[in-house]
């Protein structure tokens, strides 16, 4: 196989920070959207769900392993052991924020909540942990795959029309969103990204 291929649905959900972390590593791959998961695809899934990724070593499932391998295998999961793994509950930070959305948006008042609660406590935690790093990425010296990832989590909830960031409540954490949206390889992916999914 001379390329990697991700499989997902035509949607970002738990697909997009593979793709994002993928274009920021410079990794030309197969990004197959697929309709359905047909008979085909499903035999070859450990555990009949997508995303899915194969490389030249390596087939797997599950978003979080597919994140961390892509992660490590093109080093930009952090310099040391310590980084790696402070990056890696950041990363897992982002679906505390991002689940709840499908859990409690047909009820008005968890909804609310949601909302209210729920998105600025995680939004103030990654603010505090930026600036506690000095401000200008999460982990070390340089970005890495916990920005990546924060930079989706922010993009996915203004995609879902649910919480654009407060520039002036959150600075550190909007420039980082800036800084990362300017990465050259990336702002050519975003400008170039599918905008007709529905998640
Ligand atoms: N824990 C899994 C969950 C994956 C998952 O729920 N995949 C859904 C799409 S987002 C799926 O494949 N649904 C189709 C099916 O189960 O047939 C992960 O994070 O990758």
């Amino acid at each position: 196989m001379s390329q990697p291929t991700f499989y997902y649905f035509n949607g970002r959900g738990k697909g997009e920070v593979v793709r994002l972390l993928l274009t920021f590593a410079g990794v030309s791959f197969k990004d197959v959207r697929v309709e359905n998961i047909d008979d085909a695809l499903r035999a070859r899934l450990p555990f009949g769900q997508i995303p899915f990724f194969e490389d030249n070593e390596i087939e797997l499932a599950q978003s979080g392993s597919i994140i961390r391998y892509v992660a490590q295998k093109y080093k930009i999961a952090g310099d040391n052991n310590v980084d790696i793994a402070h990056g890696d509950a950041i990363i897992e930070s982002i679906w505390d924020v991002l689940t709840p959305y499908w859990q409690t948006k047909d009820n008005e008042e968890k909804f609310n909540k949601y909302k209210t609660e729920t998105i600025p406590k995680f939004l103030t935690r990654w603010e505090e942990l930026l600036l506690k790093n000095g401000g200008k990425q999460f982990v070390g010296k340089s970005l890495t795959s916990a920005d990546i990832a924060v930079f989706h989590a922010i993009d996915h909830l203004n995609f879902l029309k649910v919480y654009q960031l407060e520039t002036t409540k959150y600075p550190t954490l909007s420039a980082l969103y800036t800084t990362v949206s300017e990465v050259p390889a990336l702002k050519t992916y975003l400008a170039a990204r599918a905008t007709d999914s529905k998640f």
